[in-house]
């Protein structure tokens, strides 16, 4: 399999020159093809055949210690303009990124393979989809793109169709921190990452393309690319909703697109379209339709366990590449949160040993797999048009501060909500964890270009619709001073959702206070609730004192933006803080 794409040949011979690989390899996304690479993996001892009997088609990946999240310092968005990356981007020009990088690729293939890999992101006949092509050195890596995109032969059909896809050269180097660099150059639509085999460092299609570059592409062409959740709400009356949710990395999200009601809300239904990315599009309705680019899941593996998510857990029983997770003495997969079972070996593949304390699964252990396995997914997933968005959500893992939920009076407001968002950070990424930091839009990892130009954008949505969905911001991750969580979360969240769409259909209460609309304790569905009204109005409360600190916080932080902030923005903080000097509402 070649091509008859002169861009595309022309830029695999180019590359091959550079890396000087042993063979060329043209993915075309088939089972035997994927089933050959597992099999080579599993002889070369990269993949651990799991148990056959409990888990058939399942592999443990043990990455290299020191390659075991995203690495946030090492992630660099190359423009001509320095601005245009925004102080949210670490920053080098193109022709130096180029160089660095290009002296690290060259003969790093040295031995090895060099797969071609095209796929699509979103449905294969969807106008909202894009293409790329992802050229690797790692089997893993086209192991994962085959399960978390569409693949192959009909991805390079619509490339040879269209004749445009987003380049992006991946090699796992040597993998040495020293030598590890994840380059974007949106201006060229091109990608170059090497040094890591991990998720979202070598997975191109997820974060480099759908996200930094998307989002690139989303403002120049009038439309959103987004690190959000799409799911389905389907009440007991049979109507269905649509939501997408922006949560930070191990925030919340896969979780929430699978959760599954509690028995105290029976006729309530979920439908999952997508667990990270949505990229949303006005319709000629006015409304935004939203498609998942993405085909399968990345998802964290600590916490998912048969009470707080059985929907994950049931779908990782076949056909799924774990990633960093512990193993069982009968070789199945285990982490923190999926039973009381103590595991024989951790995730170095070390014998466990549990008097450590340490965690036996790494904190950022993954499972990658395919929608179509996940019970609840969506047949509309597939539909080129996507998913009318009724409410957007943002949210944090706040221990204090943000309640529990609360609407911004408008769009413009919902955008200031969502450029102030702040998060603990987590495993997610290489660095501290448990850290406040702010994290806009949950986008500060994953925005292609300067966040005031970003901010920008959004608001500019206001002028071109009136019929945008409504904006809401929760916090699952409130705790007590002994670090208990105050609210119960996963299926109890629908809770939460049910009273957001009444809201969006003009059905539920809320009170006024300066940073929005909030539900009093009344307003929500608390039938069979295990929370007592003491903890419930804590949740909602709104202490004014802590969010003048918060806004001050926030002012310095927009402050950074300079001229790019947009005056819109600024307003609209303005019109908060007053409120809040004044004990006023915000409206
Ligand atoms: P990325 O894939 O990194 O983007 O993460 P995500 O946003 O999809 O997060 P995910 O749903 O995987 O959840 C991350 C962690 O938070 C897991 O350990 C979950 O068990 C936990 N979690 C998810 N939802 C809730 C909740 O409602 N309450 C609490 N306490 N924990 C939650
Ligand atoms: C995230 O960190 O937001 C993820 C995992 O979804 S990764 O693919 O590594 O970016
Ligand atoms: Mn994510």
């Amino acid at each position: 399999m070649t091509t008859n794409n002169a861009t595309l040949q022309s830029w695999v011979d180019e590359v091959a020159r550079l890396t000087r690989p042993d063979r060329i390899h043209w993915c075309d996304g088939s089972a035997e093809e994927y089933a050959e690479l597992v099999q080579a993996m599993v002889q070369s001892g990269e993949l651990l055949a799991l148990n056959a009997e409990t888990h058939p088609n399942c592999y443990l990946h043990r990455s290299h210690p020191t390659d075991v999240a995203r690495t946030e310092h090492l992630t660099f968005i190359c423009t001509e303009q320095r601005e245009d990356a925004g102080p949210n981007n670490n920053w080098i020009p193109p022709a130096e990124a180029h160089a660095k990088i290009d002296a690290l690729f060259a003969g790093c293939m040295q031995g090895r393979t060099l797969y071609v890999v095209p796929y699509c992101m979103g449905p294969i006949d969807s106008p909202l989809a894009r293409c790329g092509v992802e050229i690797t050195d790692s089997a893993y890596v086209v192991a994962n793109m085959r399960i978390m995109t569409r693949m192959g032969k009909a991805a390079l059909a619509r490339i040879e169709r269209e004749g445009t896809f987003v380049k992006g050269l991946h090699s796992t180097g040597d993998l040495n921190p020293e030598r590890r660099f994840i380059m974007h150059f949106p201006e060229e639509l091109t990608i170059k990452s090497i040094g890591s085999g991990y998720g979202g460092n070598a997975l191109l299609g997820k974060k480099c393309h759908a996200l930094r570059l998307g989002s690139w592409q989303a403002r120049d062409e009038g439309w959103l690319a987004e690190h959000m959740l799409i799911v389905g709400i389907q009440n007991p009356r049979g109507e269905t909703h649509y939501v997408a949710a922006a949560f930070p990395s191990a925030c919340g999200k896969t979780n929430l697109a699978m959760l599954i009601p509690p028995a105290s809300m029976p006729g309530w239904k979920v439908w999952t379209i997508g667990d990270d990315i949505a990229w949303m599009h006005l319709g000629e309705d006015g409304r935004l339709w939203a498609i998942n680019p993405e085909a399968g899941a990345f998802g964290v593996a600590p916490g998912t366990g048969p009470k707080t998510n059985p929907t994950a857990l049931n779908m990782l029983d076949h056909d799924c590449i774990f990633t960093n997770v512990a193993l069982t003495a009968d070789d199945q997969p285990w982490w923190e949160g999926k039973s009381k079972e103590v595991p024989a070996f951790d995730w170095r593949g070390q014998p466990y040993d549990a008097v450590s304390g340490l965690p036996a699964a790494h904190p950022n252990s993954r499972f990658t797999v395919s929608m179509r396995q996940c019970a609840s997914y969506s047949p509309r997933a597939e539909d080129a048009q996507g998913v009318p968005i009724s409410a957007i959500i943002f949210g944090g893992r706040r221990k204090e501060l943000a309640p529990l939920v609360f609407q911004a009076r408008d769009w413009r407001h919902g955008v200031l909500v969502g450029a102030s968002v702040a998060s603990e950070t987590t495993a997610a990424a290489t660095g501290a964890v448990g850290v406040v930091r702010r994290d806009p839009m949950a986008m500060q990892p994953f925005c292609g270009y300067n966040f005031g130009d970003y901010w920008e954008h959004w608001l500019s949505f206001a002028e071109r619709s009136d019929r945008l969905p409504k904006i809401f911001h929760v916090n699952w991750f409130r705790q007590d001073d002994s670090g208990r969580f105050l609210w119960p979360g996963f299926g109890e969240n629908l809770r939460v959702l049910q009273w957001i769409l009444e809201r969006c259909a003009g059905r539920a209460e809320a009170v006024e206070t300066p940073i929005g609309l909030l539900p009093r304790s009344q307003d929500l569905n608390t039938q069979h609730l295990d929370v007592d009204v003491a903890t419930l109005d804590a949740l909602l409360a709104v202490d004014a004192q802590r969010w003048n600190a918060e806004l001050e916080d926030i002012r310095s932080y927009f402050e950074k933006f300079d001229e790019r902030l947009p005056t819109g923005l600024w307003s609209e903080f303005e019109r908060v803080q007053n409120a809040l000097e004044h004990g006023t509402q915000v409206a």
